[in-house]
């Protein structure tokens, strides 16, 4: 490109970044918001000591990972400290009666789930304009988990990573493909995809692999297994800080666009497989291939449309909800996004505005 090209281009990505991270933080949740949760969670912990004493009520998912909107609902998860404990079913049962019995919540009870869990919420009120929306889970360890890992990944660079990861869960959920029971992508599934371009599609990488590092020490099966599968990764964020500076010096808009580019163009669909633990891989060797029939499910063949694998739970497509529609659409608004950020337009906030119409 000619010198004037140039000049026009790195105008346009300066003034991007500055207007995505302005657009962020906008949408944080005010420390109100946060205050109201964390009183929420305690008293529902409160409430589930009266059926189980030595349980304790955590956070999880974005409330919980760095990665948290204005306003968006709250994952809980129940661990039981004792080896008699209630089934899940029950416990759900139980501990919907008593929600509904004790407090304003909507409660929905849903015991038969893959699943089960409480789903609760809040009608908005003049303290909590926006009501709440809640769900609680029982002994799901490997959400907990997978929580503290995308947690330490947003830490090792917070500004690149956080804005990316902010800004296309309201672009996703602005452009209506965030719906995973509607055949699109899970906010997890979206986090995963960033996290995925930045370890392992972006050269020199923005982010080291976790879960590939060398540990400090000698460890123990047991210490790093949950149900059997391996959860270690490497979590001494401090010493991570001091010791990886990425080369990679891109700034968060550049990144963007190429984060849409990839996606948009060269991503294999067909036969690829999105690990962040083991970077490409393909369908067939998990055997995910989207034209296998038959089977218990009906639906087998939709299942593997979009490939992304969960980095604890291996054998588990985090994309399975993806339907052939929904692939269509996600690709299109990815095709989209890229395209709006080709033309730069005069103004980089007419560019977001319009990505997120
Ligand atoms: P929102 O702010 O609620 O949109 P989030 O970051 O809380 O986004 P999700 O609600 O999609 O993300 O998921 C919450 C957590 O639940 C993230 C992860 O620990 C777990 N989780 C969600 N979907 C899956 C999945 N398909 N496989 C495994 N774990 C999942
Ligand atoms: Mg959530």
């Amino acid at each position: 490109p000619g010198p004037e090209r140039k000049n026009s281009r790195q105008r346009f990505v300066v003034s991007l970044s500055a207007c995505l991270f302005d657009f962020v933080i906008q949408l944080l949740p005010t420390a109100d918001e946060m205050a109201v949760k964390e009183d929420v969670r305690k008293l529902l912990e409160r409430l589930i000591r009266t059926i189980e004493p030595d349980s304790r009520l955590l956070s999880f998912g974005s409330t919980a990972n760095g990665f948290s909107l204005r306003n968006s609902d709250m994952d809980l998860c129940c661990l039981i400290d004792s080896d008699e404990r209630l089934s899940a079913a029950d416990l759900v049962t139980m501990l919907g009666d008593l929600l509904e019995r004790e407090t304003k919540f909507h409660v929905k009870p849903l015991p038969h789930a893959r699943i089960p869990i409480v789903k609760l919420s809040l009608d908005p009120s003049p303290g909590l304009p926006l009501g709440i929306a809640c769900d609680i889970g029982f002994e799901n360890r490997l959400a907990l988990e997978n929580t503290r890992l995308l947690m330490c990944y947003a830490m090792i660079d917070p500004t690149r990573v956080r804005t990316m990861v902010l800004f296309l869960k309201v672009w996703s959920k602005r452009r209506k493909i965030n719906s995973p029971y509607q055949g699109t992508l899970s906010s997890y599934g979206y986090v995963l995809l960033v996290i995925y371009f930045l370890v392992h599609v972006k050269n020199p990488p923005v982010l080291p692999n976790l879960q590939q590092m060398p540990p400090l020490r000698p460890i123990s099966k047991e210490d790093t297994h949950v149900g059997g599968h391996n959860t270690w990764f490497f979590d001494d964020i401090e010493l991570l800080r001091q010791r990886w500076g990425s080369s990679n010096m891109e700034t968060v808009a550049e990144l963007l666009i190429d984060f849409f580019r990839y996606y948009a163009r060269d991503f294999s669909y067909n036969t690829g497989v999105a690990s962040i633990r083991a970077g490409l891989l393909k369908k067939e060797s998990k055997g995910w291939q989207n034209d296998l029939t038959g089977g218990r499910y009906h639906d087998a063949r939709e299942r593997n449309r979009l490939c992304i694998e969960d980095p604890f739970e291996t054998d588990f497509n985090v994309a399975r909800c993806v339907t052939k529609d929904g692939l269509y659409t996600i690709r299109g608004e990815f095709m989209r996004a890229s395209r709006i950020l080709a033309t730069r337009p005069e103004r980089a906030i007419v560019a977001l505005a319009q990505l997120c119409e």
